[in-house]
């Protein structure tokens, strides 16, 4: 029998499929549908402080390979995920669920992130440090020292669960940094990556971008971002203090994706673009196929090759 449980610190799952946030969780109706499927768990919609509408449409484009957005953080502010989350918390005792969180501002972090700390949340939290779409405001975790800050001053009161979401990096000397700061917390986990940062698509029937919001860029997910997602994961699970967990992100489209961001030292896989496109039964196909792989490998559980990636000696 196969056995495709996962563990984030003292909490399990079926299974390591959920939604990356932003996809599929903005309001009750796309929750529930997220809740009904076969995703081992799932997460809100980055919230803020109060309800954002968002960026101007179109804001949002299918690509060959992937996707581009400059969504903006629309989101119905904290108070209705929290509410969401409370129901939900009472109708399913034993299936945990996760709230991203998100400011525009260092106030804003902590703001909200102090109403989920007053509030009977008892799930995992996971602030977001890398939206890039919010005009004029860079990511967050594009700045060290900002990272530091925002990381410091949540645990001086954050007591449950927390991960930070990260934006791709693509130097190894970024890597290092980045986990040297993320290793002097009591992080639960990170969730590498968010979309890659700012990229540009061009129709080509009218020479014109693809998106309105920021003359244009985006963040690129998809296909586009499974390599570097890859690298991502490997790079910080050599690097993080093993008690800190990873979820990984970015360019999961078939069972086969999902075995490899756990060949890489994944513990969880979020889908993201594909999700979008294809809706909640994905989350089927996916197990069967992760199956599939595992039964040709001759693997009964992901323990057994959760970061096992060979190099060439
Ligand atoms: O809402 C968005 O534009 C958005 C966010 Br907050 C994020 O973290 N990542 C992304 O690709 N889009």
């Amino acid at each position: 029998m196969l056995n495709l449980q996962t563990q984030l610190g003292n909490f399990q799952f079926a299974n390591p499929l959920m939604n990356a946030s932003g996809v599929h969780c903005m309001d009750k109706t796309e929750l529930d549908e997220m809740v009904a499927s076969a995703s081992g768990s799932l997460v809100t919609k980055s919230a803020t402080v109060k309800p954002r509408p968002g960026n101007p449409e179109p804001r949002y484009a299918d690509l060959t390979l992937g996707s581009i957005n400059s969504m903006g953080l629309p989101n119905l502010g904290i108070d209705y995920y929290l509410d969401y989350v409370q129901q939900y918390q009472q109708e399913h005792p034993n299936q945990p669920i996760f709230m991203s969180i998100v400011g525009t501002t260092f106030e804003d972090n902590i703001a909200v992130a102090r109403r989920i700390q007053e509030s009977d949340f008892n799930g995992l939290a996971e602030i977001n440090l890398s939206c890039p779409n919010v005009p004029g405001e860079p990511q967050t975790a594009y700045d060290p020292d900002q990272t530091v800050k925002i990381l410091d001053e949540l645990f001086t009161f954050f007591t449950k669960p927390l991960g930070v979401k990260l934006p791709p990096f693509f130097d190894l000397a970024q890597f290092d940094q980045m986990a040297a700061i993320l290793n002097r917390y009591p992080l639960a986990f990170i969730n590498t990556m968010n979309s890659l940062g700012n990229g540009l698509m061009i129709d080509p029937a009218t020479d014109t971008v693809m998106i309105k919001p920021k003359g244009g860029f985006g963040g690129i997910g998809g296909a586009f971002a499974k390599p570097i997602a890859l690298a991502n994961v490997r790079a910080f699970r050599q690097r993080l203090r093993p008690e800190i967990a990873i979820i990984g992100t970015g360019g999961v489209q078939t069972g086969r994706d999902v075995y490899d961001l756990i060949l890489c030292g994944a513990n969880m896989v979020q889908v993201g673009t594909a999700l979008h496109q294809q809706g909640t039964g994905i989350f089927d196909r996916l197990l069967s196929e992760l199956s599939g792989v595992m039964q040709t490998k001759g693997y009964s559980s992901l323990a057994e090759f959760r970061g096992q990636l060979k190099t060439i000696e």
